[in-house]
């Protein structure tokens, strides 16, 4: 940890800032090059805070970074973890305000919702689908509050890991019932198919996503709730939206999840 509470107090309000008034800022380590795993999740940590005693409701928790295809377009090697807003999530199908955001992204996701409550550390994918009463399929939207996009791992988890808002809906599944890693994935934009994937381009397994998810709570002894809706992270690269756009994802035996932004 090298910032003091004022600092990370202000810092987390220059990113709701920039969230608010959709204007960009340049990425923390511009100005704290030293900026550390513990600065970025206590950032992270007093934005939840300041969000929850402005009444916002935390819908779930996000693993992102957890697949090669965007690891190697964020150009960074390391899963990041985050939380998902009420005000961000969409119906499927449902229109999304295009000026809502700063130059919105989306990208295709498997999301488990969980019955028991996964506690780490040790925590590992036998657990992981122990506790799980369900899969489905997502969309997730990113929006950095960062200039064009580019950050590194401890600028993303500060801000949040980008989270802006999400879709879900399809057909939920037991995970007895189908094979996650084999599981296929079609993305269209505006009808043309731009990305094809599998679940395991997801750490292998997209549980091994949730794992260590409670594995990284478990260093500031949380656990991931019974009940908790968890997005796992893209499968394939993020789409950059225009205003318009129109996104389908097609996963096997999970139906579909479609939005347009507008
Ligand atoms: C960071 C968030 C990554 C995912 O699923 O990989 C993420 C970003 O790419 O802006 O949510
Ligand atoms: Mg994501």
């Amino acid at each position: 940890m090298t910032l003091d509470e004022a600092t990370v107090n202000a810092l987390a309000g220059r990113l709701e800032r920039a969230e608010r008034e959709r204007k960009p800022v340049a990425k923390l380590t511009d100005e704290y090059p030293a900026l550390d795993w513990d600065d970025a999740y206590a950032i992270q940590n007093t934005l939840r805070a300041h969000k929850i005693a402005a009444g916002v409701r935390i819908a779930g928790l996000k693993a992102g970074l957890t697949s090669k295809a965007k690891m190697k377009q964020m150009n960074v090697a390391e899963p990041v973890f985050g939380f998902l807003c009420d005000y961000g999530a969409y119906g499927d199908g449902g229109e999304v305000p295009f000026e809502r955001y700063i130059a919105p992204r989306i990208e295709a996701e498997i999301a488990f919702v969980t019955a028991r409550e996964l506690r780490g550390p040790g925590c590992h994918i036998a657990q992981v689908l122990a506790a799980t009463e369900f899969v489905l399929p997502a969309v997730e939207i990113l929006d950095s509050r960062y200039e064009n996009f580019r950050f590194d791992l401890v600028s993303v988890v500060a801000d949040n890991t980008s989270a802006a808002g999400f879709v879900t809906g399809g057909r939920p599944r037991r995970v007895s019932e189908i094979d996650l890693p084999t599981l296929g994935l079609v993305v269209e934009h505006n009808g043309r198919v731009v990305e094809t994937a599998a679940g395991a381009a997801v750490l292998g397994h997209p549980a091994e996503s949730v794992a260590m998810l409670a594995n990284s709570l478990a260093r500031r002894g949380e656990a991931i709730p019974a009940g908790s809706f968890i997005m796992t992270g893209g499968i394939t690269a993020a789409l950059a939206m225009a205003r318009g756009d129109c996104v389908t994802a097609r996963f096997q035996d999970l139906g579909s999840v479609s939005l347009r932004f507008v």
